[in-house]
């Protein structure tokens, strides 16, 4: 185990393979030497994780790296695949709570909730009424990144009487929603984005300051994917500017530092990264974990290998 995970799920690797706790050892590099042709397989313990070529290197029998989580940007997956190592990743078990969350923040942010509730402990409302805030109603929403969660989150707002458009790397047959291929375009189009993309080169600062710019003095950004996905200094430029109207995160560049700029700015609504944060869910994501190292070792291939590492029985 590269870093902690969940007793649920810890206790049943314990219970079926030798474990070692990296993230526990004083001298890590020693550890990985004295295993170094021992451990066939690493389970990695969440999205701050690093799993990369050093690993590797030093892991010369590895099998399998079982990932928990569905992005799997700290794991050097195209690497794992030139050296034959399988990565599994947890899908579709946390599709429905993080698309909730998305929601949450969303109504959270356009109707201002976190500082409605902090106007009423701090007395104000003898004062006087809150300030009216802005709506959800007649917004049109532009969903970056429309994959299992997106859909989920499209599924949701459809319920809400939104219009909703998408962008990502190809338009899906499938969709009915209007797709875009430039995400400035849709920018120009929408005032409220969502992003639930991965993270990664491909996807690094895509909501740059031209995305902002484009999205307008009503704009709202929500981001439950992840948060390099979003250029942080220039959304919080956008946001002391007020060129945009607020922002809900559930991700940060260098979690779990959260720059300063963004904590002081009151229109804003910050999460530290919860949306697969219930227990419920967390099990099911653990569970999956077990599973794919469990079925692996029992020679019955992964459950959910990712896409850099297909996997064929042979
Ligand atoms: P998914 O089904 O693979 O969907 C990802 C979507 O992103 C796809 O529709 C894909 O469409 C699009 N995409 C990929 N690369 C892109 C690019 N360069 N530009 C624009 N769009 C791109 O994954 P998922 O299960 O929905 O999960 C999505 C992400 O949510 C995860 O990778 C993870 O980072 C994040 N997540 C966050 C939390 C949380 O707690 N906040 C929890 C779970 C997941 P195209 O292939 O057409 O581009
Ligand atoms: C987890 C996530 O909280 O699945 C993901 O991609 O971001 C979250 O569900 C994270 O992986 C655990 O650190």
């Amino acid at each position: 185990m590269t870093g902690p995970l969940m007793a649920y799920a810890a206790d049943q690797l314990k219970q079926r393979f030798t474990v070692h706790e990296l993230w526990k050892a004083p001298d890590q590099a020693k550890m990985l030497a004295e295993l170094s042709t021992r451990v066939r397989g690493v389970a990695g313990g969440g999205s701050h994780v690093r799993i990369d070529a050093g690993l590797f290197d030093a892991l010369p029998k590895l099998e399998i790296v079982a990932n928990f989580g569905v992005g799997y940007d700290n794991v050097d997956a195209k690497e794992a695949g030139r050296r034959g190592v399988i990565v599994t990743n947890t899908p579709d078990v946390l599709t429905e709570e993080v698309a909730d969350i998305a929601i949450g923040l969303l109504l959270a942010t356009v109707r201002q909730l976190p500082q409605v509730d902090r106007y009423l402990r701090a007395g104000k409302w003898l004062e006087g009424a809150y300030p009216l805030t802005s709506s959800l109603r007649k917004r049109k929403v532009g969903i970056v990144g429309l994959g299992r969660i997106g859909k989920a989150v499209a599924r949701r707002l459809e319920a809400f009487d939104l219009e909703i458009v998408y962008h990502g790397r190809s338009r899906q047959e499938d969709v009915a929603y209007r797709y875009y291929p430039s995400l400035v375009e849709m920018a120009k189009g929408v005032d409220t984005l969502v992003s639930v993309a991965p993270g990664g080169a491909s996807t690094h600062h895509i909501i740059n300051a031209e995305v902002l710019a484009a999205l307008g003095p009503n704009g709202i950004v929500v981001n439950v994917g992840r948060g390099t996905v979003i250029d942080e200094q220039a959304l919080i430029k956008a946001l002391q500017d007020k060129t945009i109207l607020s922002a809900g995160l559930d991700v940060f560049e260098d979690e779990p530092r959260v720059p300063a700029e963004l904590i002081a700015l009151d229109h804003v609504v910050l999460l530290p990264h919860v949306g697969s944060a219930s227990v419920h869910t967390r099990e099911q994501m653990g569970q999956l974990l077990v599973d794919n190292l469990v079925s692996w070792f029992d020679g019955k291939g992964p459950k959910t290998p990712v896409a850099e590492t297909p996997w064929k029985k042979a």
